[in-house]
């Protein structure tokens, strides 16, 4: 079966990454519809072997079409999804504003698909730096429960969209030359620089960032006894999200049985070989859709505790592949159901 598909924000930074993982990945698309504001309409996008064009995200935009993938702020969100469900479309949403709704599942294809079968015409995809953690947490937690959390993120200037990379290279360029460039995008000047804020404070000294990271995870997972700290940092990387991460379950996991079971993970690729200087980095997971992990070693502070590095193309598995790998479990859904 195929069917009519509609990206809305497909001009963003998000938005071109889901029409190439819609290529790539063959979804069996009859009619695509691509969207966005005002600001975009008219504008020329390549897909596949064809030239479309960008149409006006409005009330009237949806009609006809099946499934919806959407990379949009959250309060465009907020407006549009109405207009979607009500024409009978679903709507793969990418904003925050969905996540934590109780009628809306939160999924992550490998970690909790069977949630899918619950939604009332929109499903969520996590916030991207809770992503790439919950699919290396869920190898561990489906042989022994996670129960704790401790993650420093490390967080690439292309979850800001393209703006955020526009002001790494805006403020690199300035400091290079001494001369200051006004940060609009981050709080201050990224280049040469680290930012332990993301979002707004939220509760609690937390911020927003990190609290998605704290109620995402336990959403997806299906367990509220999850406790996770998150500190969140913004650093002068373009594209890829890297988090250390310290793990306590319920039961003692060795080395060796935790690099067997992210071996083993779907999504997940082992890359741990400390002799030999092999660890993920951001440069070389970019433009790729696993979520990597390496430096895994017991935690010396807790007999429960293991730690490791994880890294992920927050444009990819962090959001438009996640996005689309839920839109093909659709799909197989919506095949299941007329055949
Ligand atoms: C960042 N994680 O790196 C954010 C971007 O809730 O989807 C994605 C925000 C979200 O700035």
């Amino acid at each position: 079966m195929s069917v009519n598909l509609a990206v809305v924000g497909a001009t963003g930074a998000v938005g071109r990454i889901v029409l190439e993982q819609l290529a790539l990945r063959k979804l069996p698309i009859n009619r695509l519809k691509l969207l966005a504001s005002q600001r975009s309409v008219g504008k020329e996008v390549r897909f596949a072997d064809e030239t479309l064009k960008v149409q006006l995200l409005e009330p009237d935009a949806f009609q006809g079409i099946d499934i919806v993938v959407a990379s949009t702020p959250d309060e465009v969100s907020a407006e549009f999804a109405s207009w979607a469900t009500d024409a009978g479309a679903v709507v793969v949403d990418e904003s925050g504003y969905w996540r934590m709704d109780p009628k809306v599942p939160l999924v992550i294809p490998e970690v909790n698909p069977e949630a899918i079968h619950d939604h009332q015409g929109i499903i969520a995809s996590p916030n991207c730096s809770t992503t790439q953690m919950v699919v290396a947490l869920a190898a561990l937690h489906r042989h022994c429960p996670v129960r704790r959390v401790v993650v420093s993120t490390y967080q690439a200037t292309s979850g800001a969209g393209l703006a955020g990379n526009e002001e790494l290279y805006d403020s690199t360029r300035s400091a290079l030359t001494g001369k200051t460039h006004p940060a609009k995008t981050f709080q201050y000047p990224i280049a040469f620089n680290l930012i332990p804020q993301i979002g707004s404070e939220k509760e609690a000294g937390y911020t927003s960032e990190e609290m998605k990271m704290v109620y995402e995870t336990r959403k997806i997972m299906g367990d509220d006894d999850i406790v996770v700290c998150p500190t969140c940092v913004r650093v002068p990387v373009t594209i890829g999200h890297s988090e250390s991460i310290l793990v306590e379950t319920a039961d003692p996991i060795s080395v060796d049985k935790a690099r067997e079971l992210f071996a083993a993970a779907p999504g997940v690729t082992l890359v741990d070989d400390l002799d030999n200087k092999q660890y993920p980095m951001p440069q070389d997971c970019e433009g790729k859709d696993d979520v990597f992990v390496g430096r895994v070693r017991k935690d010396l502070s807790s007999p429960n505790g293991l730690a490791f590095w994880c890294v992920s193309d927050n444009l990819r598995k962090g959001a438009a592949t996640n996005a689309v790998q839920i839109a093909e479990l659709l799909i197989q859904k919506l095949a299941a159901a007329s055949s």
